[in-house]
């Protein structure tokens, strides 16, 4: 294994301009014929050709229809004396889909063949220059079992399909699109389809496809509705219109990620396409929508304008999702749905990309070296990227981003772009913006790991009726960066007096007030704003929205944090001054006692927003909800597991106790038991009413007292749609009351032939707060159940990733039996799937924080793992950062 270094990269040697694929399909063995067109590049006259492969059996070689000598060495097939001009290149070749467990290249599923390229899955089909640099249009032709296979499909549009002796037939499909071998896909499956036509407004005519198995044809309707709406928004917001006749998505239910971009041919893990009220929670039907909408989205940023080389993947990735974020706060609609959709974007941040950016694998949004490139398909490249793609929308304004995108097309579109060249043509179709004066500067946000700490300083002068914010910058040093330039951080802000009054901003030296909300823009390690004609001491409200992915330090006491609280004008930072006021107690308590009080200031105000007759319910429920285990290790030096568990636990606790009527009354105002909708309001009351449900069954569970656990055992019967159903289960069984198995049985029996609810099953079980080691128990006996499996990566995530990453108090055990157990499951996935072994691996990132004795047993567990000879690569990277 080589590390591959971003300052190396050259042009290939040569380009592919044209592919003609050929598939006789046969699980066992399939033969591929792939027949390029290839021209010398005239920067590299002369130069060998090395094709990737991987996994493949090589059986003939011919340049211009001839036989020419060849040799394979480190999984390339290398080619000299070639011809100096362009040339026809044929490859034959065989591979076995049904052995592929590693689900990367052409792979069965449930009986059909699926594929998956990127990153560089393609050289695993047949001998390739698989690099995204190399751009080609293919003819694909597919021959398979009639029977058996009876849905045939490539990317582009089917131009012939036919029956063929011995019962096959086959299909030929033509993509006039060039495109990198990443997004090359097949799929040949016994599949149904749920299909739409629809006219644009440019009106143009498009066929929309999903196909599904049969089973499943009714949980298809949500995913075409949020196709048919991530189009229009596209061409709407962008002015970017679907540029194919067809758009074919197929759902396959073993797959490494949620789904893949594959021009035409979006291919989707059923997780994320699937979803009908009876057997889908609002969160997935919130995941299917956005997840549509990013590969859709894909179609212009990554497919139209794809990326260089694998060090720009956040040009895509970034790009794309800061797109299905705008995308799903639009179709929330109201400005407070708008606002939940940003908080719960920001505890996705906070819970993955602030840890990894505060670990072994911190790397920059645009890394600069990689041992497997799988590896870093990372929160930072996608969520920190993302956050980049926003702070550049802030900086330029709405309609500024809009005209710096239009520009990014013009000058890109048809080509592999780096990073540098989306970020020039947003500053370049804005001069004189603080980006475009700052871009150098701005640019370090893709060089530099780590996140920066803001520190804020606000002294306010009465005589003067001036307040001067003192903002300073820092970020903690991280693999390999040592020392960090000052970043350029936009921060959006306001001043809220004590009497609740968002108060006009008037900087110093400046003509005009700026209304109650601005941007500062941070670029130096220290800079000063002073405020003028400030009537009164402010409470300040800094970054507004999150306006930056940095930590704020704030020096705020509480009253000034229940200010915020009641009154700022934000309501992210509404959000923001309650987990504050949750996160000082709980630190409080894990750094003493062990054992959190919460004071009667603290339940008012919670019990403020409850009851508030303004307030949506989604937003409630999260302010009412309490920073996780991990977002509280995240503040900590050292890091007690158990003890944060038992902080948090008490907290919860008390909280259900001490507003137990405002719980009766939130469960009473918003459990609704009529028909099911998907709006953002719907699901909000939902969310509130099964969050009051968990605090009144623990309240109940904990005092022996029947009522509230009959009452959720009965709802969990009741319930007309699967948000309440498994909402009352997890309260039944986060809170171990005894009906909790009855319920747990009953729901398997009634749902075991769905596999993404058992899925759900396996993961409730595994995410339950430990109690006196029963959960992690109860997690090894269900390694046992007939449903569970590691090769289906869903089914393995439900109970590891859930074990290892979400469950911090049955994961971290005194007597090391979790590490062993993530040792194990890591070394046995390793042999049949590294991706997802090189993800559990990762649930060790952080052992060097941890106390004693978990941080010996944890660094003894990734020294058995490092001291395997036959890890992949994937797993390797992980393993020997984490101990580095
Ligand atoms: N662009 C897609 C990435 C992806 C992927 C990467 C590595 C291995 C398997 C994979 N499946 C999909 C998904 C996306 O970001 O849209
Ligand atoms: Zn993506």
């Amino acid at each position: 294994a080589t590390l591959i270094r971003r300052e190396d990269y050259t042009q290939p040697s040569h380009w592919i301009r044209t592919v003609d694929l050929s598939f006789d399909l046969d699980p066992a063995k399939t033969l591929v014929i792939n027949k390029m067109t290839v021209e010398p590049n005239p920067e590299q006259p002369g130069a060998p050709l090395r094709l990737d492969g991987e996994d493949i059996n090589l059986t003939r070689v011919l340049v211009d229809g001839e036989p020419v000598s060849f040799r394979v060495e480190n999984q390339q097939l290398v080619l000299e004396n070639l011809p100096s001009q362009a040339f026809g290149l044929e490859i034959r070749t065989t591979c076995a889909p049904e052995k592929n467990t590693q689900l990367s290249g052409l792979y069965t599923s449930s009986g059909g063949f699926f594929t998956q390229c990127e990153a560089l899955g393609f050289r695993r089909i047949t001998y390739f220059l698989d690099r995204p640099d190399v751009m080609a249009t293919y003819k694909v032709t597919l021959k398979a079992d009639k029977v058996r296979f009876p849905v045939l499909l490539s990317n582009g549009n089917l131009v012939e399909e036919g029956s063929l002796d011995g019962g096959k037939h086959y299909a030929v499909w033509e993509d006039p699109h060039p495109k990198p071998s990443y997004l090359f896909a097949l799929v040949a499956a016994n599949l149904v389809r749920r299909e739409q036509r629809v006219r644009t407004r440019l009106g143009h005519e498009h066929l929309l496809q999903i196909y599904v198995r049969a089973g499943d044809l009714d949980k298809t309707e949500h995913a075409m509705n949020s196709l048919i709406a991530s189009i229009a928004w596209d061409e709407h917001t962008y002015g970017l219109s679907l540029d194919l006749e067809r758009f074919m998505i197929v759902a396959v239910s073993d797959f490494n990620m949620g789904a893949m971009e594959n021009k035409g041919l979006n291919i989707f893990n059923t997780k994320f396409v699937l979803a009908n009220p009876a057997t889908a929670t609002d969160v997935d039907f919130g995941n299917v929508e956005s997840v549509v909408a990013h590969e859709y989205f894909h179609n212009w940023t990554g497919n139209r304008v794809t990326c260089r080389d694998w060090f720009q993947l956040s040009l895509k990735e970034g790009l794309t999702v800061f797109r299905d974020q705008q995308f799903s706060q639009d179709m929330a609609g109201s400005p407070s749905a708008r606002a939940v959709k940003r908080i719960e974007d920001v505890r996705t941040l906070r819970q993955l990309q602030f840890p990894e950016d505060a670990g072994p694998m911190a790397h920059p949004v645009r890394p600069d070296s990689y041992l497997a490139i799988d590896n870093f398909y990372t929160a930072t490249v996608y969520e920190k990227g993302a956050e980049l793609v926003r702070m550049m929308h802030t900086l330029v304004g709405e309609q500024g981003f809009r005209a710096g995108m239009k520009l990014y097309f013009e000058r890109h579109d048809g080509q592999a772009a780096t990073c540098d060249q989306f970020a020039q043509a947003i500053a370049d179709a804005n001069p004189g913006s603080e980006l475009a004066q700052r871009l150098d500067a701005f640019k370090r946000w893709y060089s530099q790991a780590g996140t920066p700490r803001v520190q804020a300083h606000g002294e306010y002068n009465a005589e003067h009726r001036q307040y001067t914010l003192r903002l300073t910058q820092t970020c903690p040093a991280t693999p390999g960066q040592p020392s960090k330039q000052p970043f350029v951080i936009p921060v959006a802000m306001g001043l809220v007096a004590a009497d609740g009054r968002n108060l006009e901003l008037h900087l110093e030296g400046e003509a005009l007030p700026r209304g109650k909300n601005t941007v500062l823009v941070l670029s130096e390690a220290e800079q000063v704003f002073t405020f003028v004609h400030v009537p009164a001491e402010p409470v300040p409200s800094l970054m507004r929205g999150f306006s930056a992915p940095v930590v704020l330090e704030t020096e705020l006491g509480d009253d000034a944090l229940f200010t915020l609280l009641q009154h700022d004008h934000d309501p992210f930072n509404r959000w923001e001054a309650a987990q504050k006021l949750a996160l000082r107690r709980l630190l409080r308590a894990v750094r003493t006692t062990g054992q959190t009080e919460v004071d009667e200031h603290f339940v008012v105000a919670l019990r403020a927003v409850l009851r508030h007759p303004e307030l949506d319910a989604a937003f409630k429920e999260l302010v009412l909800t309490l920073p996780s285990e991990g977002y509280v290790a995240e503040h900590l030096e050292v890091v007690d597991p158990q003890r944060i568990h038992a902080a948090r636990e008490t907290m919860k606790l008390q909280l259900a106790h001490a507003l137990h009527d405002d719980w009766v009354w939130a469960y009473e105002q918003h459990a609704d038991n009529g028909g099911y909708s998907p709006d953002a309001t719907s699901m909000g009351r939902r969310a509130l009413a099964n969050l009051a449900l968990g605090m009144l069954c623990l309240d109940g569970a904990t005092r022996h007292n029947p009522v509230w656990v009959g009452r959720t055992l009965q709802r969990f019967k009741d319930a007309t749609n699967m948000t309440d159903r498994f909402g009352a289960l997890a309260a039944l069984v986060n809170s171990h009351a005894e009906l909790a198995d009855q319920a747990l049985e009953r729901f398997h029996a009634q749902y075991k032939d769905e596999a993404l609810v058992i899925d759900k099953w396996f993961s409730l079980q595994a995410m339950a707060p430990e109690k006196d080691g029963q959960v992690f128990a109860r997690i090894k006996a269900l390694m046992q159940h007939p449903d569970f499996t590691l090769r289906t990566p869903n089914r393995a995530r439900s109970l590891l990733m859930a074990l290892c990453q979400s469950n911090p108090a049955a994961f971290h055990r005194a007597d090391a039996a979790g590490y062993v157990f993530w040792a194990d499951r890591v070394i046995e996935i390793d042999g049949i799937n590294p991706q997802l072994a090189s993800r559990l691996a990762r649930a060790m990132d952080h052992w060097r924080r941890l106390a004693e004795p978990y941080r010996s047993a944890a660094q003894e567990a990734l020294k058995r793992v490092a001291a395997k000879t036959d890890l992949s690569d994937d797993v390797r990277e992980i393993i020997t950062r984490a101990l580095q």
